[in-house]
């Protein structure tokens, strides 16, 4: 089964990724991997860190000639920001950050000991494994997509930017709406048989474990709630050409837990940024006595990171669901495989 971890501090040395299951024969090109890295970097609100950093993936192990072998995949992604031996102790938790939680759950004195691994710095380690998971998709035809919706209800560039201005001015954030599509699937990935073999739910575990993101929807989603079956479920027709297809895709592509051949269509929605340079109320974790939560350098806004790591958490949920319905070992038997059932089902 295709799986991964990572691990790395925010101001450590460096993020690690470690993904397995990756078939044999995969011609790997750093060059793509660097520049999901560079999207993940890029969008209106990002903070002074990412002026910082450039992030770059060294692969250092599981390619011999850039292609895989079959054997673990070790990306390693370096800090140029390594401090976290000298940053300051953090004792105001911020309210929507993981820092209270974290203290009370591993007995810390000391939020920084919590920041430094819920930070979503993480997330660059997951481009990356998305970044190669993009890549063995693209051998399929399969592409994944995303797209900013809106930024504090502006859903016009211009006014996305004003609403980021606005926070800025006010030492506020904002949040806002993404969507990720997922073209070219074929039908049949996931399965309804059991729970956990469910497509959707794989991609929406994905999606919902980007820091930050708190609601996500397939298709219609929340609108199917208002609407009568009959106006809402995708009619199905046949051509010779085209095969099975629908009038409509209210789905987002996934049914009974399986792609029924549509695009995947997944909106989701990241909260504000929980750093508030003007701090909410908190506690002193010392003493207990009123105080501001802790102010950290961070960002006004990472909609548009967010929604390229969530391209590549989908990216690998998908890549899970290819290998485990066409093989793992071999790019070539995969393949085989691939175009055997989409020769059968067209
Ligand atoms: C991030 C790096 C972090 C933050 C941000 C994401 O860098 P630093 O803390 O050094 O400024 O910019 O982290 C958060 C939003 C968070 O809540 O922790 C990154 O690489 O994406």
């Amino acid at each position: 089964m295709l799986r991964f971890l990572t691990a790395g501090e925010s101001h450590g040395k460096s993020l690690t990724a470690i993904l397995e299951g990756m078939p044999a024969g995969l011609r790997i090109d750093k060059k793509y991997i660097n520049n999901e890295l560079k999207r993940r970097q890029q969008g209106i609100g990002r903070g002074k860190r990412m002026s910082i950093e450039q992030d770059e993936a060294d692969i250092i192990a599981g390619l011999k000639n850039n292609i895989s072998l079959g054997s673990p995949i070790a990306l390693l992604v370096k800090n140029k920001d390594t401090s976290i031996e000298s940053l300051p102790p953090v004792f105001c938790p911020r309210p929507g950050h993981a820092d209270l939680a974290g203290l009370l759950k591993y007995g810390f004195k000391d939020g920084r000991n919590v920041l430094e691994r819920a930070s979503a710095r993480e997330t660059a380690a997951r481009v990356a494994v998305g970044a190669v998971c993009k890549i063995l998709l693209s051998e399929f035809k399969i592409s994944v997509s995303s797209k900013v919706i809106s930024i504090a209800s502006a859903e016009v560039i211009e006014e996305m930017e004003e609403k980021v201005r606005e926070a800025q001015v006010a030492k506020d954030t904002v949040g806002g709406i993404f969507k990720v599509v997922v073209d070219n699937v074929p039908a049949g990935l996931g399965s309804y048989v059991q729970y956990d073999r469910r497509l959707d739910a794989s991609l929406a575990q994905a999606v919902i474990s980007i820091p930050g993101v708190k609601g996500l929807e397939f298709g219609l989603g929340f609108g199917y709630a208002s609407s009568f079956g009959s106006e809402v479920h995708d009619p199905i027709i046949y051509s010779k050409s085209k095969g099975y297809g629908r009038t409509s895709n209210n789905a987002g592509g996934i049914e009974g837990g399986v792609t029924n051949g549509q695009e995947i269509v997944i909106q989701a929605v990241m909260k504000p940024i929980a750093t508030l340079l003007n701090p909410l109320a908190s506690v002193d974790i010392r003493n207990k006595k009123v105080a501001r939560g802790s102010v950290e350098r961070s960002d006004i806004c990472a909609v548009e990171s967010a929604a390229v790591v969530a391209e590549a958490v989908v990216a690998f949920a998908l890549a899970q669901a290819l290998l485990e319905k066409f093989g793992s070992d071999s790019l070539l038997d995969i393949k085989e495989s691939f175009k055997r059932y989409l020769k059968r089902i067209s």
